[in-house]
């Protein structure tokens, strides 16, 4: 009989994610299935035919000599690939429309803090002044988000409701009503030469790692009604070389940035960023998974699976994401 124990492999970041939280969750919705914590004493690796991950420490599963699938606890996979001992299985990851509504609510906050000019409302605030800063219609900010995935199609059809001037970009043709959509490196200029705010909803792959650097945000618009182009990444950290945001940030290149991820995680306190006056920081809480919603698609999905169905949601491993 083929191995049924699923394997929790996860790098716990609070109680709510912690190890013992999600073997609750699970038990709930796979009642008659061994789940166990690895490595945990007494686990016989053998028995383990499905592993639900986040940022498993590296080698770790290629010691389950047995397993089937892999089930990655968030939307991206960057940190379980960077494992070069990962064995060659199908891994699916976390796609909701939850988890997409939580992204579009994050990046449509965030565009309308620059597009009300916020951060000189709160500085006026500050100075007990009443300003009265020209107020533009949404149309006049041209937003480009990069990544046209599960989240950011839906991040783009809600920032085009408010009325904003909305493109994407990605790796293959997308065709979306009232949204121009760019195509792969040849159609990169065009789109960041008609961009005011640029939103980053990229996976963290080879092909993407500092890929928001000095010489791209150059490239954005500079005509815009903000008086330049601003930066909003809820991608990755690896994406942004964070010594051309900040240089760029001080040459005027870019006039703010609104910033989720960081290379390093939680951003230490001696950092630049923390204290920036153009810069907005959140702690890579932009879209936090449901853990009931997660944890029932993945019970669902194991159950599929043995039924012989396909898995949805899988990564491809010749691109990284
Ligand atoms: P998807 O895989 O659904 O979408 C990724 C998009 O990026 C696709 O449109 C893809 O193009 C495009 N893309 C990938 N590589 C390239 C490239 N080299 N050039 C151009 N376009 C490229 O991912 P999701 O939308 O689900 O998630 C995106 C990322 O968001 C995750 O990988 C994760 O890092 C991050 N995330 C961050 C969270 C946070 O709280 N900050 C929460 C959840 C996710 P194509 O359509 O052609 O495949
Ligand atoms: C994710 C994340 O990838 O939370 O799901 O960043």
């Amino acid at each position: 009989m083929s191995p049924r124990t699923l394997a929790l492999l996860i790098d716990s970041i609070s109680e709510h994610w912690s190890v013992h939280r999600w073997t609750e969750r699970f038990r709930r919705v796979l009642p008659n299935r061994p789940i166990v914590a690895f490595p945990g004493e007494g686990i016989n690796p053998t028995e383990v035919g499905y592993a639900a991950v986040w940022r498993p420490s590296a080698g770790s599963l290629a010691r389950l000599p047995n397993l089937r699938v892999i089930f990655n606890l968030g939307a991206g996979v960057d940190a379980l690939m960077a494992d070069v001992t990962l064995p060659r299985l199908p891994i699916v990851r976390a796609v909701s429309l939850d988890l997409a509504y939580r992204m579009s609510e994050y990046v449509l906050l965030h565009v309308l803090l620059y597009h009300r000019q916020q951060n000189e409302l709160d500085r006026a605030q500050a100075r007990r002044e009443w300003i009265s800063p020209p107020q533009w219609a949404a149309k006049s900010i041209r937003v480009g988000i990069m990544g046209l995935g599960a989240l950011g199609i839906d991040a783009a059809r809600k920032l085009r409701t408010v009325g904003f001037d909305v493109a994407g970009w990605s790796g293959s043709n997308k065709n979306m009503e009232g949204i121009t959509c760019y195509t792969g490196p040849h159609e990169l200029k065009a789109f960041l030469a008609r961009t005011d705010v640029l939103v980053a909803l990229l996976p963290l792959t080879a092909q993407t790692r500092g890929i928001l650097n000095y010489k791209l945000f150059s490239e954005l618009a500079r005509d815009g009604v903000l008086g330049g182009p601003v930066l909003i990444n809820a991608g990755r950290g690896g994406l942004q070389d964070e010594n051309d945001v900040l240089a760029a940030l001080n040459d005027g290149v870019l006039i703010g940035a609104t910033l989720d991820v960081f290379e390093n995680e939680p951003l230490p306190a001696t950092s630049p960023f923390w204290t920036h006056p153009k810069v907005r920081i959140t702690p890579h809480n932009a879209a936090d998974c449901d853990p009931d919603v997660l944890a029932k698609d993945v019970a669902d999905q194991i159950l599929a699976f043995e039924r012989g169905e396909p898995l949805r949601h899988t990564v491809d491993a010749a691109s990284g994401y």
